[in-house]
């Protein structure tokens, strides 16, 4: 397969190809070329058909640009048209609502080693749900709770790759990066889709055997760009600085500090190098 396909667009039927036969994520492929945010789309989605049970498993909703790309804590995600990867997958598990921010752990893992063996690029994951490459932002990801069906919640996780794009507004130029920038070339979006939909179903069922992190911890912190490292931790009362350990079996941050080791649950808490964001 060429590196790019021709035109270098979002396809679905590229994307299909590379799917292991009776995967259930990206079974189901829904493509915009423009909409406020994949997201909220599958929100939608979800709300349209709730009292049907667990049917829409394994959808994913792909954006060529989003209107309204959204971060976590309301803050704005950068989509553009043409060169990004915006897509939101919905899963309906049949899980403890609290155990499902875990997941966002694991989607964080899928495309880091997705991205690592697509480009050879030296990606990390900066915890919880970024992934790096030299210092700079090339990934988010946002873990929504949706609902409920049948008891149990119906999560979406959206993912939003720079992967593509050569430019940034002028407040990112400091912290973003894409692939292409990092590579020198473009990468085929397609195929990098259909690897991370790949991985994050097997690591996926990994993570319902044990419905903890105890399979995925290591490999997650193997890739951990702060692991061993100084670190501020900027909570709503102040911050102090430690050194980041790991995480545990349910995604905790564990930071040694002056007064001994604090656990770091994700939501209101950010964390950043000594010197810049990593
Ligand atoms: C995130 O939030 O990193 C989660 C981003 C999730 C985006 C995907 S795209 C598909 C799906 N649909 C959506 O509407 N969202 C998801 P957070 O950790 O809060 O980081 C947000 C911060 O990252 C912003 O405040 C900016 O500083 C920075 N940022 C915004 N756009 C960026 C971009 N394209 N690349 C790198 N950094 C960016």
């Amino acid at each position: 397969m060429n590196y790019m396909n021709e035109s270098g667009k979002l396809n679905i039927e590229d994307i299909k190809g590379v799917l292991i036969p009776g995967v259930s994520f990206g079974s189901k492929i829904n493509f915009h070329d423009q909409i406020d945010s994949t997201n909220t789309e599958a929100k939608r989605l979800l709300a349209e058909h709730r009292g049907e049970g667990k049917n829409l498993h394994g959808i994913l909703v792909l954006a060529e640009e989003q209107t309204n790309g959204r971060g976590r804590l309301g803050r704005d995600w950068s989509s553009p048209h043409e060169g990004g990867i915006w897509m939101s997958l919905v899963l309906q598990p049949e899980l403890p609502a609290q155990i499902c921010p875990m997941l966002t752990i694991v989607a964080a893992l899928a495309v880091n080693s997705s991205i690592r063996e697509h480009t050879g690029l030296s990606s990390f994951i900066k915890w919880p749900n970024d992934i790096i490459i030299d210092g700079r932002k090339v990934c988010g990801i946002l873990t929504e709770m949706a609902g409920l069906s049948q008891g149990t919640p119906d999560i979406v996780i959206g993912i939003g790759i720079n992967a593509n794009r050569s430019e940034f507004p002028e407040e990112l130029r400091d912290s973003a990066t894409s692939l292409a920038l990092e590579k020198g070339e473009k990468i085929n979006r397609n195929v990098l889709i259909g690897k991370i939909l790949n991985r994050f179903e097997g690591y996926y069922q990994q993570f319902l055997r044990s419905r903890d992190l105890s399979e995925l911890k290591a490999e997650y912190e193997e890739f951990l760009v702060n692991r061993g490292k100084q670190v501020r931790v900027l909570e709503r009362e102040g911050e102090y600085t430690g050194t980041a350990l790991g995480i545990n079996e349910q995604g905790v941050l564990l930071v040694e500090s002056k007064e001994g080791i604090r656990e770091i649950i994700s939501g209101e808490v950010s964390v950043r190098g000594l010197y810049g964001y990593v």
